[in-house]
């Protein structure tokens, strides 16, 4: 009889990735490079969020060229475009369809950068809320946005997403008053059920609401990871 063999080939994948990925993260602690991946389903508001975030530590005295923002999408340059645009330095990573980022891919976008050290890297990961839980991309810090059109009840939907990260950012803020069954309380208190330590951040990028709130939390997590 034909001997069967199991290949598991995920969990040899993913130990791979995340042995890179704490090398890629010890790396740039050395450069004092504090790097945060930002996770959420399309449209979310990811680039609109990091647009807004730059302008904030920009007036709070990090230069420009001390930021740097790796922009994966499946296509285009859009993204990394509209970074370059408000004068920071972006690298359009192209999956040409895998709806993931892994450590490969951001050790060769990083490449790209030749060297320059930064105070704040950002990763703008694809617009997904499943597959880039999944993968460890070398971040010290990992963050979902959940906008308010999206609805709250994706918190019982896509729970390993909500479990993998930091900070739960509910973006798009002022369409609340449009979408009275948005349940904010539900949502904060099945967002703990799944990850009790979870930061949550009410914002808009429209009005400026929680943003301040934001750029102070992520300025104290890079001095956390100097300290
Ligand atoms: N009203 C409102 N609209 C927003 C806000 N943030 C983003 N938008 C709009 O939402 C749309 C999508 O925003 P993006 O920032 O492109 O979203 P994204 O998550 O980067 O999208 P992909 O990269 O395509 O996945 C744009 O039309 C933004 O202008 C917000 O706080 N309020
Ligand atoms: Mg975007």
């Amino acid at each position: 009889m034909e001997e069967m063999r199991v290949v598991e080939v995920k969990r040899d994948i993913l130990a791979g990735n995340d042995e890179k990925a704490d090398a890629f993260r010890a790396m740039l602690a050395e450069r004092s490079t504090f790097f945060a991946d930002i996770m959420a389903s399309p449209g979310a508001g990811k680039t609109t969020l990091l647009l807004a975030l730059i302008k904030k530590l920009r007036e709070r005295g990090c230069e420009l060229d001390r930021m740097g923002v790796i922009e994966a999408d499946l296509e285009s340059m859009v993204d990394a475009l509209k970074i370059k645009e408000a004068g920071v330095t972006s690298v359009e990573l192209n999956t040409k369809g895998v709806c993931h980022v892994e450590m490969g891919m951001v050790e060769r976008a990083f490449s790209f950068f030749e060297n320059r050290a930064f105070d704040y890297l950002f990763l703008e990961n694809i617009g997904n809320l499943v597959c880039p839980s999944e993968f460890d991309t070398g971040a010290h810090c990992r963050v979902m946005l959940l906008s308010v059109p999206e609805g709250y009840d994706k918190v019982y939907k896509y729970p390993p997403m909500f479990a993998a990260v930091e900070a739960l950012i509910v973006t798009k803020c002022d369409y609340l008053s449009l979408n009275p069954d948005f349940d904010m309380a539900a949502l904060k208190r099945q967002a703990a059920v799944l990850n009790s330590g979870i930061k949550v951040f009410v914002t808009s990028a429209r009005t400026g609401e929680g943003l301040d709130e934001l750029t102070t939390w992520f300025e104290g997590r890079r001095h956390a990871l100097l300290d």
